[in-house]
């Protein structure tokens, strides 16, 4: 299995959440790493979200990442049905994405999901966390997390003028 090429699973509630969730995916690419990405919504689709974990663990996804607004409960509902590791992105809404974070945030004790920041940021540090999870069994794709970081100190001007 440490050999294989490791995918990350990217789902969100609604197609309208693409555009922010387009950052995770180019985020993914990026690194080379293979994704598998759908719409899959916790409560207009539920059929699709068992069919899509009970497929994840067939295949041996690695992580998967979860993107929902609103009453965003897409995130936990996976975390519930899968022992991969969930990461949660709250995706802006009509309470600016409050309600998305504490959705997502706010599970009880038991079933974790890693939630971060609120649209964009958030989208792209899922899949920079996703990145770190495989860096630990997979070489090369910790050299490559590594070359990213590295061109933070290129690109950062040491003076503000
Ligand atoms: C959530 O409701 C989705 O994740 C989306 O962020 C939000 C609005 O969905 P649409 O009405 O745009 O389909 O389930």
């Amino acid at each position: 299995m440490k050999n294989k090429k490791p995918t990350i699973g990217v789902i969100m509630g609604s197609k309208s959440d693409w555009e922010i969730m387009k950052n995770c995916c180019d985020t993914i690419k990026s690194f080379s790493v293979n994704y598998d990405v759908r719409v899959i919504s916790a409560h207009r689709t539920p059929k699709r979200l068992e069919k899509f974990i009970i497929e994840s663990e067939k295949k041996g996804t690695k992580v998967i990442i979860a993107a929902a607004g609103g009453a965003a409960h897409l995130a936990g509902v996976t975390a519930a049905l899968t022992t991969i590791p969930v990461l949660g992105v709250p995706i802006e809404s009509v309470l600016k994405g409050i309600d998305s974070l504490l959705s997502t945030a706010q599970m009880p004790a038991g079933v974790p999901v890693a939630t971060f920041a609120i649209g964009k940021a958030g989208a792209i540090n899922s899949a920079l966390f996703a990145i770190a999870i495989l860096s630990d069994n997979y070489p090369e794709i910790n050299r490559r997390l590594k070359r990213y970081r590295a061109n933070f100190e290129k690109k950062v001007p040491k003076k503000p003028f």
